[in-house]
């Protein structure tokens, strides 16, 4: 069967039909952030040019500041993003505080968080990068959103989304009604769907995760990893290592083959690598979307309760069997440590 040939605009408008009462607010927010893409897009598949094209230093040809691509992703959905009227407040993994929509700017009733450019250090090496985002209703009354708008657990998410630039662009969000990626054409500039209702299989083959750290892990995950890799025909293993460095990159691959991705808390980083309200809650609405699972280990990424913008998560996502398999290496291994400490 031919696929479908249907642009992200109109697909967003077909969605928000599912939606009666909408008021097309969250489809203008959308279409918004697809065009912040598509300019995200076309600098990242530049990046290498800086040199050659004559950027020199920190200044370019026309004695201007030359960006760094983290920092010009994040002005760019800033840009991108303040004055349609549709947003309360932002937050950017790019800094610090909450981010107001300027006075001159009507205010709405969502809230953006994102991650601008995920995976910077692969940057300079070509490899797959992405945007990361998070929508959210406001929780504040009308005017200035507030920063407690922007702590709400991920299971109030009511739209999530990532962009992940690779051998081409793809988009991929869900608004509530299953996952859909859309591949950006550059020759014309549309973002055409191309994964329809995406879903993750319940079982994966693959696992991702930085064994660098194998050293500083929980005994429960190293247990884990060593049965992933044993042989066993009747369970599909040994699993297949893939570890590309880039969250967003290594996640869009184990949605559509299947597998997990870990981000582990270790005995040098306690509470993990990857942020919770940037990064570890919009991957997680997604993937759950799909029908896959997010964990911390123990508790579901989506029913943590933010306490700052900037928190981190150990997070365990992707294929729902798998996480639930790590979850009980670990909690074995819980059990066992309380017995020998009784
Ligand atoms: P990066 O440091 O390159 O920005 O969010 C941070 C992140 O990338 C994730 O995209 C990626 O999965 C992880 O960190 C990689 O961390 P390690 O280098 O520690 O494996």
């Amino acid at each position: 069967m031919t696929m479908k040939f249907m642009t992200l605009a109109r697909h967003i408008i077909e969605q928000e039909k599912l939606h009666p009462g909408a008021t097309g607010e969250l489809s203008k927010l959308l279409h918004d952030l697809s065009l912040a893409a598509k300019v995200i897009s076309l600098e990242v598949n530049k990046a290498g040019l800086a040199d050659i094209l004559g950027f020199t230093g920190d200044n370019n040809v026309h004695g201007e500041k030359v960006k760094k691509l983290d920092i010009f992703a994040h002005d760019m959905l800033i840009r991108a993003m303040d004055h349609g009227g549709h947003l309360a407040i932002m937050a950017s993994e790019e800094e610090e505080d909450i981010i107001h929509i300027p006075d001159h700017y009507k205010t709405g009733k969502y809230v953006l968080l994102f991650d601008p450019l995920d995976g910077s250090s692969n940057i300079d090496v070509n490899i797959s990068i992405g945007t990361i985002f998070a929508i959210y209703r406001r929780i504040s009354n009308a005017g200035p959103g507030t920063l407690e708008d922007c702590l709400q657990p991920g299971d109030k998410q009511i739209a999530a989304g990532y962009i992940v630039y690779g051998s081409s662009t793809i988009l991929v969000y869900t608004a509530g009604h299953g996952v859909h990626g859309f591949t950006l054409d550059p020759s014309f500039g549309e973002f055409i769907l191309s994964h329809e209702n995406i879903q993750i299989p319940k079982k994966g083959k693959i696992y991702s995760i930085n064994e660098g750290n194998y050293k500083y892990w929980h005994p429960g995950l190293k247990k884990y990893i060593k049965y992933l890799q044993e042989e066993d025909k009747e369970t599909e293993r040994p699993y297949s290592s893939r570890y590309i460095g880039s969250m967003v990159a290594d996640i869009h691959r184990n949605l559509l083959y299947g597998g997990i991705f870990m981000y582990p808390a270790d005995s040098r980083s306690p509470r993990g690598k990857l942020r919770l309200v940037y990064e570890c809650n919009p991957m997680s609405f997604i993937v759950e979307a799909a029908g896959g699972k997010s964990s911390d280990g123990k508790t579901r990424i989506l029913d943590l309760v933010p306490e700052n913008l900037h928190q981190r998560t150990p997070i365990f996502i992707g294929s729902a069997d798998d996480v639930t398999m790590v979850e009980e290496f670990l909690a074995k291994e819980e059990v066992l440590n309380e017995i020998q400490h009784s």
